[in-house]
């Protein structure tokens, strides 16, 4: 058989394995990134900024909610395609990729599944248009990786809940117009939709960041906010609840990073080509082209892992477990990448005109949310061995 040349970024032709309709996904979106967010984001994350410009955009193409329903304002797309999204979206910025995750898997997720009808119908159009942006309070100041430790905490009064506590690290705090908020009650844990402007509540944006520079993360504080109860979530009780919203997040964030990898592998591969030390290009040299070998091995593995996910996902067999292996693999993948393309470009990799250390200073975080890389092993080790290490 003839050779013919592989795509560096798609050495599986994984792309031969997508339907017409995710390909048109990921092309609309891979647009929406070079010439909407590639040409600002290094300014973005230099000036901690993120771009709320570009949220009507990225309403219009479908991406706030994509997989829910066409009957509440939502594009309907399949997890796959969704999962396209946040690939080509993290392969402009990590920001914008979160953005569209806290929006559609942890805001809009629980509204549709755990909803009642006319909170679905209220809250979920105006999302997907992005003109009601929310935000997911989980974590708490004294310990994310166990939420089952909650001390936030909302008391029936009548026909209301007063809500008090606080909540650490959340994206789109003070961008948010709904915050999702989980709170312990006396029938277990139950979720809340707080508007954001509701007496007693405060946003208050984390500032000194160096990770996710261009995304806005926030402590909320929770003094006596009253909600009526047609504002509880009433389909879910218990730690099921958030935890299911988080597989929903965890799955898109599976893909996210593969799109940082492959951005900050083709930037190097074209920068080790130019690049003339010695009398050849560095890219000439064994150390150089295994450096990037590996990265193109590492790419492929975790594009055929998540590729499967999201066929299981869309097949309705996926398994919060295997999310968790391919949240671990490909974040590690991805942070590894970025920090040896920053060592590849040398000097000039320590300034944002190169991708990789903004994309390893965001994947510090990508690797820390949304269930930490250790509490990901252990998921997978108690699935391997039955014994609950935690
Ligand atoms: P356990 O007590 O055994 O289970 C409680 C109930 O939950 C069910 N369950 C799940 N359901 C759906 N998806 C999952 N992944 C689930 N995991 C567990 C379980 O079946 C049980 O149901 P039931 O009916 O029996 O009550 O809980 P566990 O031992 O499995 O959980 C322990 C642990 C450590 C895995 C869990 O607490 C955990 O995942 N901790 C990490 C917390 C975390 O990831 N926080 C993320 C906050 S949000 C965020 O970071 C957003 S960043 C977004 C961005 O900017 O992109
Ligand atoms: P801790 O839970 O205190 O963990 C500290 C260390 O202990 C970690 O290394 C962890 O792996 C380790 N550890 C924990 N348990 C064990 C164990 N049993 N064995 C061994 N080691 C262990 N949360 C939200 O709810 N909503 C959001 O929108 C949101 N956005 C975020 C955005 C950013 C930029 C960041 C950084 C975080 C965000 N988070 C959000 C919070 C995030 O989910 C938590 O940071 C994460 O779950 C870890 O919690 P923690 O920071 O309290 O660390």
């Amino acid at each position: 058989m003839p050779a013919v040349a592989l795509n560096p970024v798609d050495l599986y032709d994984v792309r031969s394995l997508l339907s017409e309709e995710e390909r048109m996904v990921q092309d609309a979106v891979a647009r929406f990134t070079d010439e909407r967010v590639l040409p600002i984001i290094g300014d973005c994350f230099d000036q901690a900024r993120f771009p709320t410009e570009l949220i009507p955009e990225m309403a219009e193409l479908g991406l706030l909610g994509s997989s829910l329903p066409t009957e509440y304002g939502c594009a309907g797309m399949n997890a796959v395609s969704y999962g396209l999204v946040c690939q080509e979206l993290e392969r402009g910025d990590s920001g914008l990729r979160s953005f569209a995750s806290v929006q559609s898997s942890l805001c809009m997720y629980p509204i549709y599944a755990y909803g009642s009808e006319d909170q679905r119908r209220e809250w979920l159009p105006q999302m997907a248009q992005g003109k009601v942006i929310g935000c997911f309070g989980l974590t708490e100041p004294h310990g994310g990786s166990d939420p089952a430790n909650m001390k936030t905490h909302a008391k029936r009064d009548g026909s209301d809940w007063i809500i008090n506590g606080a909540k650490m690290w959340i994206t789109n705090g003070n961008l948010a117009h709904i915050a999702i908020v989980w709170a312990q009650t006396d029938e277990g844990i139950q979720g809340f939709i707080v508007p954001t402007n509701s007496k007693g509540f405060a946003a208050q944006e984390v500032h000194k960041k160096m990770s996710l520079r261009a995304s806005v993360t926030s402590g909320l504080f929770f003094d006596n906010v009253r909600v009526p109860d047609a504002n509880r979530l009433p389909n879910v009780k218990g730690l099921k609840g958030p935890l299911g919203c988080l597989t929903q997040a965890r799955y898109g964030i599976t893909w996210g990073p593969i799109g940082a990898a492959i951005a900050c592998f083709a930037e190097t591969t074209e920068y080790a080509k130019q690049r003339v030390l010695f009398e050849r290009p560095i890219a000439a040299t064994q150390a150089v082209q295994i450096k990037l070998a590996d990265m193109a091995r590492r790419i492929t593995l975790a594009q055929l892992l998540s590729l499967q996910l999201g066929r299981l996902k869309d097949a309705g067999k996926m398994q919060p477990t295997q999310v968790s292996l391919a949240k671990w693999n490909n974040c590690r993948m991805a942070i590894d990448i970025a920090r040896e393309c920053r060592d590849i470009l040398g000097g000039a990799g320590i300034t944002t005109e190169h991708s990789p250390i903004r994309h390893a200073l965001n994947l510090e975080s990508v690797i820390t949310y949304e269930g930490t890389e250790t509490v990901h092993q252990l998921v997978v080790g108690r699935e391997v061995t039955g014994i609950n290490a935690f």
